[in-house]
Formats: C-alpha cells, structure tokens, sequence
C-alpha cells in the first residue's frame, strides 16, 4: 500500500490550558522547545501549581481487594490436647490425646470398639449465611466383622440445639473396613444450614459380636 503525503516532524500541540496565560513556545528555555508537550506543562505548571487549575486527573486510588480466607467454625477440630469443647457421651464414644492411630498429631475421637454399645460427640457450631459451609473430615475403620453386611455403625448427624435429628449426612459401617490409621478425607456441604446453629454429631453403634472401631480426626467446617 502506499502512502499519500509527506511525513512530518510536526508535534501536536495540546490544547490551551483554561485559566493559564499564553506562552509562546519561542520563548521556553531551548532544553523545553524541543519537548513543546512537556514544556507547556512545566510552564503550566510552575505558573499555576494548583491541580485543578491545570485540569490534571487526580489519580484515583483503587482499593485491593484482599482475598479473605474461610473461617474455621469448628473449635479444635484437630482434637488435639483435650476434647473440649466437643460434647461426648454413652459407652460407645472415646477420646485420647494420646493414641496409636491418630490423622494429625495424637488426639482423635474413635467410635465402637467393643460390642452392644452407643455412644456420641456432638459440638454446636453456628454457621454464617455468608459461610461456605463446606464440612470435611477425616475417617478410619477398622473391624473385626466382614464387608459383606453392614452391623456396626457410625453415623455423621446434623441435629438442632435440643438434640433433635435434622439430616443423617454419612453413615458409614464395617463395610468401610481398612487397616487401622489409614484414615480418607470425607467432604459434604452443610449450606442448608447457614444461619442456623446446629450440632454437628458423630454418633455410633454396635451389634452383640465382632467388634469394630471408627476414627474422626481434623474436623473442618468452613
Ligand atoms: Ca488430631
Ligand atoms: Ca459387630
């Protein structure tokens, strides 16, 4: 393609300034003749520092949103130095901050272990409308019964403040039996529950023979 015309050194001149005096560019100092742009500028400037005189853009600061981690709404999910402020109860529920298969650390809650028992833990947690709620956790069975047929039980319930059951989230039974300590990570949405407070239970029981064991460590629900 060709191009019509001549090229030229001309250099687009801004447009006057409001409220400034007129400078003709034969009379800037040489060093500014050859930047006209930058030269009205600085005559501009040095003659009527104010800003908004010169009609400059204010930079606008824009504001980082700084990415906010989810909460923790569990309170000593890792169960790690004491079971508090998780609620245990019956024959059937255990805690040691010592034992020989935890997930994380020493502590973890475990489930079962000896035959004709029930037994929970339950902590109440409040979940936020804003809240993901995503619950996840980490589970390990071990049991002395086959896999063919479910007998021993352990329950993931969400109930209200009184107790009263609203959701069975997971059961799992000595179907889901593996060596002890090889525990999986369990993940399920309590969104329903947001702006509500709930007890998040672990609940279990056992039949008359062959024993079987459940463990839960490093609950999360954020
Ligand atoms: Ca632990
Ligand atoms: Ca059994």
């Amino acid at each position: 393609m060709r191009r019509s015309g001549t090229p030229t050194n001309t250099i687009p001149q801004p447009p006057p300034i409001t409220g400034a005096p007129a400078l003709a560019v034969s009379s800037w100092p040489p060093e500014l003749r050859r930047r006209p742009l930058l030269g009205r500028r600085l005559f501009h400037q040095r003659l009527l520092p104010d800003r908004q005189l010169l009609r400059l853009p204010t930079p606008t600061p824009t504001a980082t949103p700084t990415p906010t981690p989810p909460t923790e709404l569990i309170v000593n999910g890792a169960l790690e130095g004491s079971i508090s402020p998780w609620v245990l109860s019956g024959s059937g529920a255990f805690y040691t901050n010592n034992g020989n298969y935890p997930h994380g650390v020493t502590g973890y809650m475990y489930f079962g272990v000896n035959n004709n028992v029930s037994g929970q833990v339950y902590q109440t947690v409040t979940i936020p409308s804003t809240a993901t709620a995503n619950l996840t956790f980490w589970f390990n069975c071990s049991s002395s019964e086959g896999t063919t047929t479910a007998y021993d039980f352990l329950y993931v319930e969400v109930r209200n403040t009184s107790g009263t059951s609203l959701q069975t989230v997971a059961t799992y039974s000595n179907r889901d039996n593996t060596t002890p300590g090889n525990y999986s990570q369990k993940s399920f949405s309590l969104a329903a529950y947001r702006g509500q407070t709930i007890r998040l239970q672990f609940r279990c029981t056992t039949d008359f023979s062959l024993s079987t064991t459940f463990r839960i460590d490093d609950v999360s629900l954020r």
